[in-house]
């Protein structure tokens, strides 16, 4: 892995300010709830660093990201831009920053849409993200507390959410993003569709 002084100053040179320091509060926030749940404090520090380390980057260049790192994108993803710096990241951060371990790759690689069945390193990312030091929508606080104390909840709070907020603007909502919402929705019962 690059040295961390020199990711962070790639980092601050390749972000707008706010997602400079929209970055740094969710590798905190990640590394705080890796104390919690018994993940890696490193490991979620570093992919919460890098976790929107295209966001800025142009369409185009992401795009030419993607399809080196072999990526296909399915017609709703190649309809969804606000969804590519999630893919685009996943590869960026292997060749920039030499963090290739999949643990990580794939926090990032699922931080925008959430998936069924995460792994803990992705369930931490996906929530530091919804709820870094900075966060301020109406409700953060009640995320924050499902955060510090029932993590699956809060990913089930954070895909509900997000699914809410689409459909209101009538954007398209990936199929990740729904089967987050429904498997932790199960999960919040305590059993699983395959369990009944
Ligand atoms: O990158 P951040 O702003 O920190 O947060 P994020 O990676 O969760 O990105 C949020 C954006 O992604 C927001 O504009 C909504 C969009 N998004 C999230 N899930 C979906 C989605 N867009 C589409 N079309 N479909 C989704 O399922
Ligand atoms: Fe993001
Ligand atoms: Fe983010």
């Amino acid at each position: 892995m690059v040295d961390k002084l020199k990711i962070i100053a790639s980092l601050r040179a390749r972000l707008v300010e706010d997602r400079f320091f929209h970055s740094l509060n969710v590798a905190q926030m990640a590394k705080e709830l890796a104390a919690i749940y018994g993940e890696d404090e490193e490991k979620a520090y570093y992919a919460g660093l890098v976790h929107d380390c295209t966001k800025n980057t142009a369409p185009e260049k992401q795009l030419e990201i993607m399809e080196q790192g072999g990526l296909q994108l399915t017609d709703l993803e190649q309809n969804s831009p606000k969804l590519w710096h999630a893919m685009s990241g996943s590869i960026f951060m292997q060749s920039a920053y030499e963090i290739t371990d999949p643990a990580m790759v794939s926090a990032v690689r699922y931080h925008t849409t959430g998936k069924a069945a995460m792994s803990l390193l992705e369930k931490i990312i996906y929530i530091a993200d919804f709820t870094s030091a900075e966060r301020d929508y109406p409700g953060v606080e009640q995320m924050r507390h499902f955060a510090h104390t029932d993590l699956d909840k809060a990913v089930f709070e954070g895909a509900a959410f997000t699914v809410k907020k689409l459909q209101q603007s009538g954007l398209p909502v990936h199929p990740d993003t729904l089967a987050a919402k429904d498997y932790y929705q199960s999960s919040e019962c305590g059993m699983r569709i395959s369990e009944l």
